[in-house]
């Protein structure tokens, strides 16, 4: 099976699917390491890659560390246009749809197409929403856009559903890196109701409680980065938690 199909295979079996993001930008080798050694004890499904300033040869450095491992399949995240791997599995063609910025929702794609198409890998089209989550993050500063305020679920659900309807894979609801709070539960719920696509969900996971929220709430995967980056031992709490 594909990263698609197991995702999908995952949703019809209710079954939720965990990953862990590294960001090549930012984890030291023997920080990877560590975080590698907990999730061979303790599987997930897949790992994502990428990150806001993650130059190709951190990428590809740190995709060499991870095949050592052979832990989960590799998903590149990708942050900038550089991203593109062909060693990795999978990666999110991210359109950021709760935006306005036309090169994030064609003009980046259009500089990856060729290479993407050489490259031979699955490419997954994302709708990729941010939502507020109390301070600026790097990837409403990056991309030049606002995210769609915290309490309006409306909003949230009409852009998810546009995704849909566009043709998009994945709706992926994004509260940023590190953020303060991660995307209400709330929120979750009210766009899970109007999709048929699956829902990933990520940004200021940093808890078990917090992850318990999203998955209650309907996620269908459910992204964490910052939090096992700094305590991979927190990844038994959280596996623990999904049944
Ligand atoms: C960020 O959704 C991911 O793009 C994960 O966020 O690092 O805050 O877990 P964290």
């Amino acid at each position: 099976m594909n990263v698609y199909e197991t995702i999908i295979a995952a949703k019809r079996a209710k079954r939720a699917l965990f990953a862990v993001l590294v960001d090549p930008g930012k984890s030291d080798v023997s920080q990877l390491n560590k975080l590698l050694k907990a999730i061979e004890k303790r599987p997930v499904d897949f790992i994502f890659i990428g990150g806001s300033l993650a130059s190709a040869h951190q990428l590809d450095q740190c995709i060499q560390i991870l095949k050592d491992y052979q832990t989960a399949p590799i998903v590149i995240f990708p942050g900038n246009e550089v991203q593109i791997h062909p060693q990795a599995n999978a990666i999110l063609l991210l359109s950021l749809i709760s935006g306005r910025n036309p090169d994030l929702l064609i003009g980046k794609h259009v500089n990856a197409a060729l290479q993407l198409k050489k490259s031979k890998l699955e490419v997954i089209p994302t709708g990729y929403m941010l939502i507020e989550s109390g301070r600026l993050t790097s990837v409403a500063y990056m991309s030049h856009t606002l995210p769609i305020p915290r309490d309006k679920n409306d909003i949230a659900s009409a852009t998810a559903l546009a995704g849909e309807l566009l043709g998009m894979k994945l709706i992926y609801l994004e509260a940023g890196s590190g953020a303060e709070q991660p995307v209400p539960a709330e929120m979750i719920k009210e766009v899970k109701e109007v999709l048929n696509i699956p829902l990933i969900v990520g940004g200021g996971i940093d808890s078990a409680e917090k992850y318990k929220q999203a998955l209650n709430a309907g996620a269908d995967l459910i992204v964490v980065g910052n939090a096992l980056e700094k305590k991979p031992e927190l990844l038994l709490e959280f596996l623990r938690t999904n049944p």
